[in-house]
């Protein structure tokens, strides 16, 4: 096996995804780099904001939406391979063989039969077709794109799927002669399908844009000011993108429709009318924890990370830190009885201000024979505006070991 994957290694002709190879050809436009992001699947990562707003998405739908016997009713998927067919991608979702959003610029195609799925939405078919009625997919997505503070070529999608049975549509009706389907089947208009009876239509409408209004208020706050706006996707008719307020300008965070009824009755639910949206996960955590650029998600400094480690992540806000290099220093002393560390961290605050970002304690013993106690502690020194030069922080370590001499009566072990 080793032999048989370093030979496979060696040839430029083979890409590897996500533990399977593939022959390169002349469709291939995946690179290294964003191969190297498949399979990282922030979305899963515990305490990670992508993962905290799938996981309050999900406690929504568990929380609102339950089966007859008081179990979920949407089942969750969110570990499911980006690396999918073209016709996943497309043909099963009805995409026409000509759409713009084939395009191979578009596109992170891996050969002519594979690619790195460009939304969510390439699962619908599939998990209708195993039978499912209520579910939720989250993943991470591709698309060649702009790079700039709100596009990145790798984001994450969560979609829903809901579809509904007459009976369950019109359970609250009194009229009892409504139907999901015209009995001759009529043309497109810009309000429906064909097949499908404006009632149903307006119902399932009722019903999607209810459940995400109410869902981004769960996210946000009651008085969230969002709006709906017609838009065009080629597996739903009527279809919807909803946009909310923030920071005085209008952002698109979901597209949304009723489900194309030829897809569904490829997929074996005909018999069914139903709603799907895909919301971006980015775009709504950026809202919620004042993320200011999207580059951010991928970082595996902690000082990004921590800030969501807490005991509430509802009330994050997303403090940013400097993107220059930091210079660590440390200061030992001999403490007085009285001393608390405390004492030492707000002389450095006094002294230092904000050049300092971060006092630990990184020692402490006792003198076996004097009793007294030696601390160390741990300067990170860096500004949120340039390079601290060696000096510069030198002698602000100076001017804080100086002052704690001084000031708190500590005594500096050299
Ligand atoms: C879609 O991807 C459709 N599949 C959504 C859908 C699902 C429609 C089900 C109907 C039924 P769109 O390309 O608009 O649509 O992307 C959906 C959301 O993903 C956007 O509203 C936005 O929140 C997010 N998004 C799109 N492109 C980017 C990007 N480059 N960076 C970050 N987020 C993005
Ligand atoms: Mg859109």
């Amino acid at each position: 096996a080793r032999y048989a994957s370093s030979v496979a290694n060696s040839n430029p002709d083979t890409i590897f995804v996500d533990g399977r190879s593939f022959q390169r050809d002349d469709m291939t436009t995946v690179t290294p780099k964003i191969i190297s992001r498949v399979g990282q699947n922030l979305h899963n990562q515990k305490h990670h904001p992508l993962c905290l707003i799938k996981e309050r998405i999900t406690d929504f739908f568990y929380g609102a939406y339950l089966n007859r016997r008081g179990n979920p009713l949407f089942s969750v998927y969110d570990n499911i391979s980006p690396v999918v067919t073209m016709q996943q991608n497309f043909d099963s979702l009805t995409t026409p063989k000509d759409h713009i959003s084939r395009q191979k610029g578009d596109n992170y195609y891996i050969n002519r039969d594979y690619m790195l799925r460009a939304h969510t939405s390439a699962h619908e078919h599939e998990l209708v077709k195993a039978g499912l009625d209520a579910f939720l997919v989250t993943g991470d997505v591709y698309r060649r794109d702009e790079i700039d503070a709100s596009h990145y070529p790798v984001f994450h999608q969560l979609e829903a799927v809901r579809l509904y049975t007459p009976h369950e549509l019109f359970d609250k009706c009194d009229d009892k002669n409504l139907r999901l389907f015209e009995s001759s089947p009529g043309c497109r208009t810009v309000e429906k399908q064909g097949q499908h009876t404006l009632e149903a239509v307006k119902l399932v409408e009722y019903e999607l844009k209810n459940t995400l209004v109410s869902c981004m208020k769960h996210l946000f706050r009651e008085d969230l000011e969002s709006r709906w706006i017609e838009a065009e996707f080629p597996f739903t008719h009527p279809s919807w993108e909803l946009e909310i307020k923030f920071q005085g300008e209008w952002l698109e965070v979901l597209g949304s429709g009723i489900m194309s009824h030829q897809l569904l009755d490829s997929a074996g639910a005909g018999d069914k009318i139903g709603y799907a949206f895909g919301v971006g996960l980015e775009r709504l955590a950026m809202i919620l924890y004042d993320i200011p650029d999207i580059r951010l998600f991928w970082s595996e400094d902690e000082r990004f990370l921590s800030q969501f480690k807490v005991q509430d992540p509802t009330k994050v806000k997303f403090k940013p830190f400097s993107k220059y290099p930091p210079l660590i220093q440390d200061l030992s002393f001999w403490c007085p009885d009285e001393y608390t560390s405390n004492d030492f961290y707000d002389l450095v605050r006094t002294v230092a201000g904000d050049l300092v970002e971060q006092v630990s304690l990184v020692d402490e013993f006792q003198h076996p024979k004097t009793e007294r106690t030696s601390r160390c502690y741990r300067i990170v020194y860096r500004s949120m505006e340039k390079t601290l030069t060696k000096e510069e922080a030198g002698d602000m370590h100076i001017s804080i070991g100086r002052t704690a001499q001084e000031r708190l009566g500590l005594e500096m072990r050299m």
